[in-house]
């Protein structure tokens, strides 16, 4: 009897090791390539504006809420090489600029590519459910390339799995009493 409890705790222990998330990095791409062009008069164009999100959730390694410690976005944006200045606003979630950032050049290429991490507001969305948002807006002609997030993820548990695991522990303390009585 005793025995058979002991069995079904370490099963259960090796269930919520095997399911539990382990510490590594999540590589997340998302493949675009959009040619954002602002329309209007040179002194007063519109704003345009392109959303895209990242996704951890249908990636081959799966992504457990709450893991991400840290993460990095970069993103392949560049000019057209036109004399034209270019203006972008990258909102990484809510607006504001510590996870987002500004991008572009007043007159001529502005340097290609942007990189920024990730700060506390964006991590903690991220974590809610595995889901990134990002909205680039901005006034000229520039392209927006591939996005691309690494996340580095802690190892964190299955709560169910835990509950699970407790549960087993809680069996065998009873077991126990009861032999001992
Ligand atoms: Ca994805
Ligand atoms: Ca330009
Ligand atoms: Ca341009």
């Amino acid at each position: 009897m005793k025995r058979n409890i002991l069995k079904s705790v370490v099963a259960a222990a090796a269930l919520a090791f095997s399911a539990s998330s382990f510490a590594g990095v999540i590589t997340d791409v998302v493949e675009q390539d959009f040619f954002l062009q602002s329309t209007g008069p040179f002194f007063n164009p519109t704003l345009a504006v392109y959303d895209y999100q990242h996704n951890l959730n249908d990636n081959p390694i799966p992504f457990t809420f709450g893991s991400a410690i840290s993460a990095n976005l970069s993103i392949n944006i560049y000019d057209d090489d036109d004399f034209f200045g270019e203006a972008a606003i990258i909102q990484v979630e809510a607006l504001d600029l510590d996870s987002g950032g500004l991008w572009g050049a007043i007159v001529g290429i502005a340097a290609p590519g942007w990189v920024n991490d990730l700060q506390v507001e964006a991590l903690v969305a991220l974590n809610a459910d595995g889901f990134l948002d990002v909205e680039i807006s901005g006034v000229g002609g520039f392209t927006i390339g591939n996005s691309t997030l690494r996340v580095t993820t802690a190892d964190v548990p299955e709560p169910a799995l835990l509950a699970l695991f407790g549960l087993g522990l809680a069996g065998l303390v009873f077991a126990r009493r009861k032999q001992n009585t």
